[in-house]
């Protein structure tokens, strides 16, 4: 986390005690609502046949084809009405619990920055076209809008038995990373691939990564990296599923039992792995990783 630039410790200046602070959308420049718009442009032309239904709905309801940057005040008026989920701008990265907090609470906190030219194809912070682009649509979707409330409240229970690391993937490989089984093929609801066009085309058409059925406890002991495309990706069969497992299940003799199984690498498939695609690697023998 050292080198991220908007990464606090405290509330900083100007900001409230849950981190949050004025979206301010007047002060977003011209060029900052042109880098959404090349970005939107970019991604929205690509995502048809390749997003999950519900996220193309999302982007639909919210109108967020409108260009610039979304003002939060009109942005929330329709995401309010959706499901009860409101964005709120925060300097960047904020601590876990704040985080969960904010999920518990309906509130999507978004990096209230945009990237630079030269970030164009990454940044490893979440700026306002990761979080708004990439993971509120999917926040209109009522049963995906109660998995990430269920997930807030299972974070804040995970950080008394400190079992956050574990939690933490699982937000990784659904939330951000997740694919879904539609009738008509692979999609992408997870925002960190959806708001990536290179992670888009790779995670659905790539042969090097392993696709495998979403399991819980297998997702929760799978570790992960910030730094490249993942060389596993977990697929569920329906949004009500991922909802159901995280309301249903009781996560304390959870966490009692992930501590007595060792941590899954990267890129491995289990023997009890149901797989969809078995990757080549390439990806990863290419880069020596
Ligand atoms: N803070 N603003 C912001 N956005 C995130 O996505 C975020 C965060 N803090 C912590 C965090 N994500 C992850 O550790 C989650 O897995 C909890
Ligand atoms: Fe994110």
């Amino acid at each position: 986390m050292a080198d991220f630039q908007h990464v606090y410790d405290t509330p900083p200046e100007g900001a409230n005690a849950d981190w949050t602070i004025p979206q301010n959308w007047e002060h977003f420049s011209a060029d900052e609502h042109r880098m959404w718009d090349r970005l939107f442009a970019r991604q929205s032309g690509m995502l048809p046949g390749r997003a999950a239904d519900a996220f193309l709905r999302g982007l639909d309801v919210l109108k967020l084809s409108k260009p610039g940057i979304p003002d939060y005040r009109e942005l929330n008026a329709r995401l309010n009405a959706a499901t009860g989920w409101e964005v709120v701008a925060v300097p960047g990265l904020v601590p876990d619990d704040v985080f969960f907090d904010h999920l518990a609470n309906r509130r999507f906190p978004a990096g209230n920055f945009i990237r630079n030219p030269e970030q164009l194809d990454y940044l490893q912070e979440p700026d306002v076209f990761h979080d708004v682009f990439g993971h509120v649509p999917m926040l209109a979707d009522p049963v995906f809008a109660d998995y990430m409330v269920a997930y807030g409240k299972g974070g804040l229970r995970s950080l008394g038995f400190n079992a956050l690391d574990h939690l933490a993937r699982l937000y990784w490989y659904t939330v951000e990373f997740g694919l879904i089984e539609q009738s008509d093929g692979l999609r992408i609801y997870g925002a960190g691939i959806v708001s990536s066009y290179a992670e888009s085309i790779f995670a659905l058409e790539d042969p090097s990564p392993n696709r495998i059925a979403f399991d819980l406890l297998r997702v929760m002991r799978t570790e992960y990296r910030i730094d490249d495309f993942q060389q596993n990706y977990f697929v569920i069969s329906g949004l009500n599923d991922l909802l159901q497992v995280t309301v249903e299940t009781d996560f304390a003799p959870l966490y009692e039992k992930l501590e007595t199984l060792p941590d899954i690498a990267i890129a491995d498939i289990l023997q009890t792995d149901r797989v969809l695609t078995h990757g080549t690697q390439k990806h990863a023998q290419e880069a020596g990783r």
